[in-house]
């Protein structure tokens, strides 16, 4: 019984069934979506960790991998992680209770100079649906006020994130300042025009040309 509930929270999440209401997708009309369920498996004492690891993540993972395989697009997506933070609004009394432990904290923006945010997101929210603390620093985001969150949370790993070729260059000072001031924070970077290359050369520590890529890669670190 439990066992299908969890089955059933990670196929909405997996197909972005939001809620009972959703029209979308439409071979699940009128069927309880990640909203009810949640509530449900919750309600009847499924432990809110289960709800989360066996739940909401494995359906957030299979879409991380799809999309990573041109199964799904952009637009599907967003579905999922709409069904996902619906979800976790039952879960956050748990997180803030102390009762679901966090994988870790994750901390990402776009860097200074550039106001693309629709990666980003995404990746901060398929990171937040595999369990980790997200703190999204937003666009536009100078080094200082990534040092000032790193130093906030220690061991946190930093997300960076740019889509224009006159933008990825400020990564190289950011990665240089972030690593002086708070030595051994792993730096991930991506965004359409950079490249492992470029990670390189500017001292990152992971480059991920997806979101899938960079939870996986924050599998190593959880604390
Ligand atoms: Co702009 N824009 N834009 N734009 N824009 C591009 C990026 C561009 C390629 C279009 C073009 O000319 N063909 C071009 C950049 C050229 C270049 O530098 N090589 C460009 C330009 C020039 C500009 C302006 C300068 C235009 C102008 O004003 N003259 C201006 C710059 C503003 C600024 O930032 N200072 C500008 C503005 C805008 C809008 C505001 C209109 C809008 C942004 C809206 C928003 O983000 N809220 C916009 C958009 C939408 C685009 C395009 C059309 C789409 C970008 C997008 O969201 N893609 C884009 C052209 C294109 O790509 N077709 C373009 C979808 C998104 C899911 O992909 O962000 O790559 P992406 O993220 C991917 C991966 O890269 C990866 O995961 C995501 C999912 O796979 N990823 C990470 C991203 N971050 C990651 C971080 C990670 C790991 C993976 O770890 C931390």
């Amino acid at each position: 019984m439990m066992e299908e509930l969890l089955q059933q929270i990670a196929h909405c999440i997996e197909f972005g069934k939001t809620d009972k209401a959703s029209p979308y997708p439409p071979d699940m009309k009128g069927l309880d979506g990640a909203d009810e369920l949640t509530k449900m498996a919750l309600d009847k004492g499924v432990p809110p960790s289960d709800v989360l690891i066996r739940g909401l993540v494995v359906g957030m993972e299979k879409v991380g991998i799809k999309f990573r395989e041109n199964k799904v697009f952009v637009p599907q997506v967003l579905m999922s992680a709409k069904a996902m933070n619906t979800a976790m609004q039952h879960l956050k009394p748990f997180f803030r209770s102390g009762e679901v432990k966090r994988k870790g904290t994750f901390i990402i923006g776009t860097v200074v100079g550039d106001l693309h945010d629709i990666g980003k997101n995404l990746v901060s929210m398929m990171v937040e649906g595999n369990g980790w603390e997200v703190i999204d620093l937003g666009i536009d985001v100078k080094a200082e006020k990534f040092i000032a969150a790193v130093k906030d949370h220690p061991g946190c790993i930093v997300g960076l994130s740019a889509l224009l070729t006159t933008t990825m260059v400020n990564m190289e000072s950011i990665v240089k300042q972030i690593h002086e001031q708070a030595p051994g924070t792993q730096i991930i970077i991506g965004g359409a025009p950079v490249t492992d290359e470029f990670r390189k050369k500017i001292g990152a520590d992971f480059y991920s040309p997806d979101p899938q890529g960079a939870v996986e890669y924050l599998k190593q670190w959880i604390v």
